[in-house]
């Protein structure tokens, strides 16, 4: 595959027009870091009570065994010498993190593969004196070493050692998906001024290094190797879309002016120059971050992103580089051997060519802000929709880079750095209507790679600003999930806004919600249909009153005689309401001829 700059920067297209540049990796854009098929051969099962013995299981492995090792953590005794070709090193669960092959400082190498097609997956190898992983062939060259999902923490030097033997190379492997990690308490392990690294590769032709992440390749005292280095006249190399995290130089072709180890090839590449560091190989699609304070107090700082020595027609395309402090080069290329195609790059800081070199150069942003970033306090480089200067402003490339570092299409607008930006596609599901006090279910996603654990939903009155929220909610970190707010118990219409990393624009907001106050109606009146029993206590019907009488004094007896008041009693059995109960009294005038009935209302 050939790599050129498209005619519209023409002196670029003529520059590269000499480079021939292999790219095997995935032609489509997808991830390969899924999970390996089960195994097809004998699968010899091992525990971690056979330690002791897992040394003398691996030297006799036959061509096409699987060792399939249970969960835990096996000390082993001595390197596991791999001297069959074919053979495969795995943890049956395929949690890498549950399999730990530990040699405590104690051994040298851990694994020392010096045979074709080994592999090794889905286990933690940890705390080699020299190589966690060492690919030496013995008695002919070796190709088809796999290293798939393995985590290999602190070694005291390489982590993954790629050395030529007695004049036979090791060439073809691939380490992908994996995590290579110097941790603090390893640093105090690594001895001869930081003598360590990540991949090391010597005289190796056609290595993949990809969706990979490296962290912590750096001494306080002394330059640590380069977290991915094929140098003494390596090939081919490609490294893609991997994540590296605070190494003191994360990735380099080639080292020194005239080095005197190299590899010569019989096609002759680069017009048959021989003694350089590398040929060919690309490097695309990183994130290569930097960002702790005791990385630029070191001794030796954060030397390089990117470095090209005596490596010629080498393609480093669509990388992001950035650092919260200033490194010596973000990228940068070296000795009159180097020629290089520099393009669509974005740095933190510098372009930096040294003693020499030439590389075509374009589609570069150099010096590029923060803002350009997802959340570059904590590494996220993925573009945000508001990096304008990035967004589709890669210049072409022939053939294009395909894909990006999260393994999507590029498009035809590809954009600059490793992030081709695919647009906000967060959603926050909310119900329409609400009432107050009740609890509201919020749904909401958001694209993996740009979810952060500082992500947070809040609940707005509609029209309120991003800085007055009537409640938080923090998503963790998922890129999906629900959670749930109290409605407000003020009627109106509200909102749920999403806040994507330490940012204060939301990247979505949800369809509003009405929250409303229930009324609560009066009950209804009691209906009562039972008619009341009244009594007359006294006096009784026909009962003759007599002398309840009050004089009035002065006037005429008869008028005294007349004068009187008479008591009457009355009970109800019942709540009668506002109904009305009427005393019929009739009464006789001692001496009266007619008697008169009276009616008096109560
Ligand atoms: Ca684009
Ligand atoms: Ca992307």
């Amino acid at each position: 595959m050939r790599y050129s700059i498209a005619a519209r920067v023409s002196f670029v297209s003529v520059a590269v027009a000499a480079f021939t540049l292999a790219i095997p990796v995935a032609s489509a854009a997808q991830s390969l870091c899924t999970a390996l098929p089960p195994p097809t051969g004998r699968v010899i099962e091992v525990t971690p009570l056979q330690a002791a013995n897992l040394p003398s299981i691996v030297q006799s492995a036959a061509t096409g065994d699987t060792i399939q090792l249970a969960d835990g953590t096996y000390q082993l005794p001595q390197t596991l010498v791999f001297r069959s070709p074919g053979v495969t090193l795995r943890s049956k669960s395929g949690n890498d993190a549950a399999v730990i092959l530990d040699g405590r400082y104690a051994v040298g190498d851990l694994l020392l593969i010096t045979e074709s097609n080994v592999t090794i997956a889905d286990l933690t190898v940890t705390r080699a004196y020299f190589h966690p992983i060492h690919v030496a062939p013995e008695t002919h060259s070796t190709t088809g070493t796999l290293v798939h999902h393995v985590r290999v923490i602190d070694g005291a030097q390489q982590f993954i050692k790629i050395n030529p033997n007695n004049g036979y190379y090791a060439d073809q492997g691939v380490v992908r998906c994996s995590w290579l990690q110097l941790t603090d308490a390893g640093r105090t392990q690594v001895r001869d001024n930081c003598y360590t690294g990540g991949v090391d590769g010597h005289q190796a032709a056609g290595w993949q290094i990809y969706e990979n992440v490296f962290s912590g390749f750096w001494c306080s005292a002394g330059l640590s190797e380069h977290a991915i280095h094929f140098w003494t006249g390596s090939r081919d190399t490609v490294v893609d879309r991997n994540l590296i995290v605070n190494a003191a130089r994360a990735i380099g072709f080639g080292m020194g002016e005239n080095w005197p180890v190299y590899r010569t090839y019989a096609d002759q590449p680069c017009g048959g120059r021989t003694g350089l560091g590398h040929y060919g190989g690309a490097i695309t699609n990183s994130f290569i971050y930097a960002n702790d304070p005791r990385l630029f107090a070191s001794a030796a700082g954060f030397d390089a992103g990117i470095g090209l020595e005596q490596s010629c027609a080498t393609a480093v395309l669509h990388n992001t580089v950035f650092s919260t402090a200033p490194p010596f080069s973000s990228i940068e290329w070296r000795w009159s051997q180097t020629t290089a195609t520099i393009a669509n790059n974005i740095v933190s800081h510098n372009l930096r060519p040294r003693d020499g070199a030439f590389a075509a150069l374009a589609g570069n942003i150099t010096s590029a802000p923060a803002s350009l970033f997802v959340d570059a306090s904590t590494g996220d480089l993925h573009l945000r929709p508001t990096a304008t200067a990035a967004i589709d402003k890669a210049v072409a490339l022939n053939p294009a880079l395909a894909w990006d570092i999260d393994s999507a299409p590029r498009g035809t607008l590809p954009d600059v750095g490793a992030d081709e930006f695919a647009g906000w596609t967060f959603t926050l599901t909310v119900p329409a209507t609400a009432l107050a006090g009740t609890s509201i279910e919020v749904r909401w996603s958001g694209p993996a790679g740009q979810v952060t654990g500082d992500d947070w939903i809040g609940l707005f009155a509609s029209g309120a600003a991003d800085s007055t929220p009537s409640d938080v909610r923090y998503t963790g970190g998922a890129a999906a999930g629900t959670t749930s707010f109290n409605a407000p118990g003020v009627a109106g219409r509200y909102e749920f806004r999403y806040f994507n990393g330490n940012t204060a624009v939301p990247v979505t907001t949800s369809s509003p919600i009405d929250v409303t106050v229930p009324t609560i109606p009066a009950p209804p009146p009691p209906v009562d249909t039972v008619a009341p029993t009244v009594s007359i206590t006294s006096p009784a019907n026909g009962q003759t009153v007599r002398k309840q009488i009050e004089g009035q004094g002065g006037g005429s007896r008869q008028r005294r005689r007349h004068a009187g008041r008479v008591v009457c009693r009355w009970r109800a059995d019942d709540d009668i309401d506002d109904a009305a109960v009427y005393l019929a009294m009739e009464y006789k005038q001692r001496q009266a001829r007619h008697p008169r009935p009276a009616t008096q209302g109560v």
